[in-house]
């Protein structure tokens, strides 16, 4: 945490107060990420949600990701929830974006355990019904992607924890081969387009990945088709694992691609500044794992905004998991990422000021407010600190939690009002009392992140 203090009086009972110099805040001579991963010949993709690709969010998903993953629209049960009435027009939304921004599609996902029309789940099939919906599945929505989705998560998590394949529809009804037949009928539908198997927790070295690298080692053994492995990577701060790039490296080994398909880092909420400072370290810790070893095609974040991630709803208490924050302002990580691309950042030209005002004073008391104004910069969130020479004490606050000890006053952020985005404000008040005389303190601004 950095502070910068001014202690001149503007007019009689202002003060303003300028912050300069503290990343992070948006800045428009940085490198957008896809310029920095194009560079180095690497994807950079984020995971999205084709009605939102408007606005703030349509500008950052298009201005700075070479590659996009639908988070759910190509699933099975967004495509086909009722038996041979299908609905493409989030994914077709989605590729359609994708393609005005010169970026890549990664399809995801076609056979999974999970997110299945409930007509599929409760259906009664033979093998050979389930086999033949399976490959149907695939033909149809690969077929009708074909030559504008770069890349196709075939099989989605097929294994457990200990590395034993997960009982699912596909297993129970099909044995272990449903996973080279998927293989096979997606490239015979789209044969230019690479295909992967993705599963989490396979990050690091351990059982589950283990059988993931025994799997496809026998499956490019026997000739199906495989191109590469997805690591999802969701991740949970101070736990990115310290095999993570001997472990892309030894799938890169068996003459295949590597992407780190699904990245997001979570930590208990509210974030704070250390917890973010230790979250970016660990962005870039992933991200120079993937730059390091040529075989490994890129990272794609799971989400690029905390209000788009799937994390809070899954886990409650935690969040703050992906490299924006909730009003689209870039956080430490997304630095990290830059800089792990090769990108330098550039700090803020703009700044952030807290003006402190008396709006009314009486005989005993007054009300004041403080009012922190973002240009050229943004804060996540902030604290302002001051000190009362002649004995003025606060007695009551709103829009801030302060807190006075002698002379020292220091009110921060309420849960609603950390952001302060650029050519933003945020104003908090306060009653206090006072005698003899009310000077007009000098204020400190202090960003937390
Ligand atoms: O679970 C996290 C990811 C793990 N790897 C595979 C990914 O496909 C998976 O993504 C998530 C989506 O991000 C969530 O958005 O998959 C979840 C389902 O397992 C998705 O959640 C679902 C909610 O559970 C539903 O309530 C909601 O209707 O998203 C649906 C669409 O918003």
């Amino acid at each position: 945490m950095r502070s910068l203090r001014t202690g001149s009086a503007l007019a009689s009972l202002v003060t303003g107060l300028a912050l300069l110099g503290t990343a992070p805040a948006a800045h428009a001579a940085d490198t957008p990420l896809r310029d920095l991963a194009d560079a180095k010949g690497k994807v950079i993709g984020t995971a999205v949600t084709g009605s939102k690709l408007t606005g703030t969010y349509g500008d950052i998903a298009g201005g700075q990701f070479n590659a996009l993953t639908p988070g759910n629209a190509m699933k099975w049960g967004s495509v086909e929830p009722v038996r041979g009435t299908f609905d493409w027009a989030e994914a077709d939304r989605i590729v359609d974006f994708a393609e005005a921004h010169g970026q890549q599609v990664r399809g995801h996902t076609l056979v999974w355990h999970s997110q299945n029309p409930n007509w599929l789940t409760n259906g009664n099939w033979t093998p050979a019904q389930l086999r033949q919906l399976m490959t149907d599945h695939i033909a149809t929505e690969v077929g009708r992607y074909k030559g504008r989705v770069a890349t196709w998560d075939v099989v989605n998590e097929p294994f457990n924890e200990d590395g034993t394949y997960r009982q699912t529809l596909w297993y129970n009804g099909l044995g272990t081969d449903y996973i080279a037949q998927a293989l096979t009928a997606a490239r015979a539908a789209d044969p230019s387009a690479k295909l992967y198997i993705n599963d989490y927790n396979v990050e690091g070295i351990n059982a589950k990945s283990t059988a993931l690298y025994n799997l496809v080692r026998s499956l490019k053994e026997r000739g199906v088709p495989i191109d590469g492995v997805g690591l999802q990577a969701h991740l949970i701060l101070g736990q990115v694992p310290s095999t993570l790039q001997q472990n892309i490296q030894r799938f890169a080994d068996l003459g295949l691609d590597v992407a780190i398909t699904e990245l997001d880092i979570r930590m208990r909420t509210p974030s704070d500044s250390a917890r973010l400072a230790q979250q970016a370290a660990e962005y870039r810790q992933v991200v120079n794992a993937c730059v390091a070893v040529s075989r490994c095609h890129g990272v794609t974040v799971w989400g690029f905004t905390d209000s788009d991630s799937w994390i809070p709803e899954t886990f409650p208490g935690e969040g703050a998991a992906t490299p924006y924050d909730e009003n689209y302002a870039p956080k430490p990580a997304y630095y990290a990422i830059a800089e792990a691309l090769g990108g330098t950042t550039t700090p803020p030209t703009g700044a952030c000021t807290a003006t402190y005002s008396v709006v009314n004073q009486w005989n005993t008391g007054f009300t004041g407010q403080v009012r922190i104004a973002c240009e050229g910069a943004s804060l996540s969130s902030w604290r302002v600190n001051w000190s009362y020479g002649a004995g003025q004490r606060i007695s009551q606050a709103w829009n801030a939690d302060c807190t006075q000890s002698g002379t020292a006053v220091r009110c921060a952020h309420a849960s609603y009002n950390g952001t302060v985005p650029d050519g933003g404000s945020v104003t908090f008040g306060f009653n206090a009392s006072w005698s003899g005389s009310n000077p007009v303190p000098t204020v400190t601004l202090d960003r937390e992140i």
